[in-house]
C-alpha cells in the first residue's frame, strides 16, 4: 500500500484534522455492528462540514459530512477516520460519493480491515485524487478495537467474565453463590454488558439462576440499548424464564459447539460478546480457543471446598496450561478485578 506519509510536510496539520474526525466518530459508542467513523471537510484552510456514522443503517461519515457541506465539498479535503469503503452495502461506496462531490484530496486514518469494503484508497487514486494514510491509524483503530478483530476474524471478539473466591471458587460445597463479589464490582459488571453485543449464558445457569442477563443501572432500571441475550445448548427454558422476558431479544442456540454459536453471533453482527458461565460452558470456549479476554472478579473469601470458578479444560500437566497477559487491574472495594488477555 504506498503511502506518503512519513515524507509530507503537512503531516501535523493532517493530524490535526484527523483528531477532529476521531472526535466526531467518539459521539456515539462502539456497540454496533458498523464501525465508530467520523469526517471533516477542509477546504482554503477552513472546516466546511463535518459527519460521522450513526450505526448500521445510517449514511456513513463521508456521505452526512458532503451532505453538511452541500457545494463547499468540491476541491476540499476530506478528513476520515476510516479509510473510505469501496462496496454497495446497506448503503453506496462512499468513494463514489466523495468523487461526484469533486472532493480533491482524502486523509484516512485507520486501513479498512473488512475484506468486503477495503481497497478505497487505491480507487480514489486511480481516480486522481491525492490519497495520504493512514493517519494517528492506532488512535483510529482503537476506537473500533472489537470490531477491527470482529470483521479481520469473521467472529466476535469474547470477554469471558467470573466472580471468584481468592481460592478461585464460585459457590460453596452446599451450591450456595450469591455474592460473592461485592455490589460495587456488580455494578461494573452492568458496564461490562453495556459494552458488548451479545451476552451468552448456558441452558443451564439460565435454569439454575434464572439471570436477566440485561444491562442495568445502580437502581436497577433496564436502560439504554441491551445486548442480544444468547442462551447456549439444548434444554428448554419454561415460558416464565427472566431470559425470556421482553427486555432484550433473546436467541436460543442449540449446540454444544462454542464455534457454531460464534458463528451465529456473527452473522448477526455481533461484534464483541460477553461470555457469562457457567463454568463449563466458559472452560469450553477457552478450550477451544475462543476466549480473547477474561474478567476476573476476585472476592476476598476462602471456602477450601466447592465449585471451582472454571471447568475442566483438558489440560492435564502445567505446560498444557492456557497462558495470558495481564491488560489491566482495577480495585472494588476489597474486590479486584483482573483483565488478562489471551497471549
Ligand atoms: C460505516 N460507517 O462511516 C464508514 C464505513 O453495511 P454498510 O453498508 O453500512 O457498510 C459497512 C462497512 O463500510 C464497514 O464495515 C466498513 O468496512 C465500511 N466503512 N462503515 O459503517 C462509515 N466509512
Ligand atoms: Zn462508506
Amino acid at each position: 500500500m504506498s503511502s506518503q506519509l512519513s515524507t509530507h510536510a503537512d503531516t501535523p496539520a493532517f493530524e490535526q484534522r484527523m483528531r477532529a474526525a476521531l472526535e466526531l466518530a467518539a459521539r456515539r459508542p462502539a456497540v454496533d455492528p458498523n464501525p465508530r467513523v467520523g469526517c471533516v471537510l477542509e477546504r482554503d484552510g477552513a472546516v466546511v462540514g463535518r459527519g460521522w456514522h450513526a450505526g448500521a443503517g445510517t449514511p456513513h461519515a463521508e456521505v452526512s459530512a458532503l451532505a453538511d457541506a452541500g457545494e463547499l465539498a468540491r476541491g476540499a479535503t476530506a478528513y476520515v477516520s476510516l479509510e473510505p469503503c469501496a462496496h454497495t452495502g446497506r448503503t453506496g461506496p462512499c468513494i463514489d460519493a466523495l468523487t461526484e462531490a469533486g472532493v480533491r484530496r482524502v486523509v484516512f486514518g485507520q486501513h479498512d480491515p473488512n475484506p468486503v469494503a477495503q481497497g478505497g484508497g487505491e480507487v480514489l487514486r486511480s481516480r486522481g485524487l491525492e490519497v495520504v494514510g493512514a493517519v494517528l491509524a492506532d488512535e483510529a483503530r482503537a476506537l473500533n478495537e472489537h470490531w477491527t478483530f470482529a470483521v479481520s476474524h469473521e467472529r466476535p471478539w469474547v470477554r469471558w467474565k467470573f466472580a471468584a473466591t481468592l481460592d478461585g471458587r464460585s459457590a460453596a460445597a452446599d451450591g450456595s453463590s450469591q455474592w460473592i463479589s461485592n455490589a460495587l464490582s456488580r455494578v461494573d459488571v452492568h458496564e461490562q454488558r453495556r459494552l458488548a453485543g451479545a451476552i451468552i449464558a448456558g441452558t443451564g445457569t439460565a435454569l439454575a439462576d434464572d439471570p436477566h442477563l440485561t444491562a442495568r443501572s445502580s437502581t436497577g432500571g433496564v436502560a439504554g440499548p441491551q445486548p442480544l441475550r444468547v442462551v447456549v445448548g439444548d434444554r428448554e427454558l419454561p415460558a416464565d424464564a427472566r431470559v425470556l422476558d421482553d427486555a432484550a431479544a433473546t436467541i436460543q442456540v442449540h449446540t454444544h459447539d462454542p464455534a457454531v454459536v460464534l458463528k451465529e453471533l456473527h452473522a448477526r453482527g455481533v461484534r464483541s460478546a460477553l461470555l457469562e458461565g457457567g463454568p463449563t460452558l466458559g472452560a469450553a470456549f477457552c478450550a477451544a480457543g475462543l476466549v480473547d479476554e477474561v474478567i476476573a472478579y476476585v472476592a476476598p473469601l476462602m471456602l477450601g471446598a466447592g465449585r471451582s470458578a472454571v471447568g475442566p479444560l483438558g489440560v492435564g500437566t502445567l505446560s498444557d496450561a492456557t497462558a495470558w497477559t495481564l491488560y489491566d487491574v482495577t480495585r472494588f472495594g476489597d474486590d479486584v478485578r483482573l483483565i488478562y488477555r489471551r497471549k
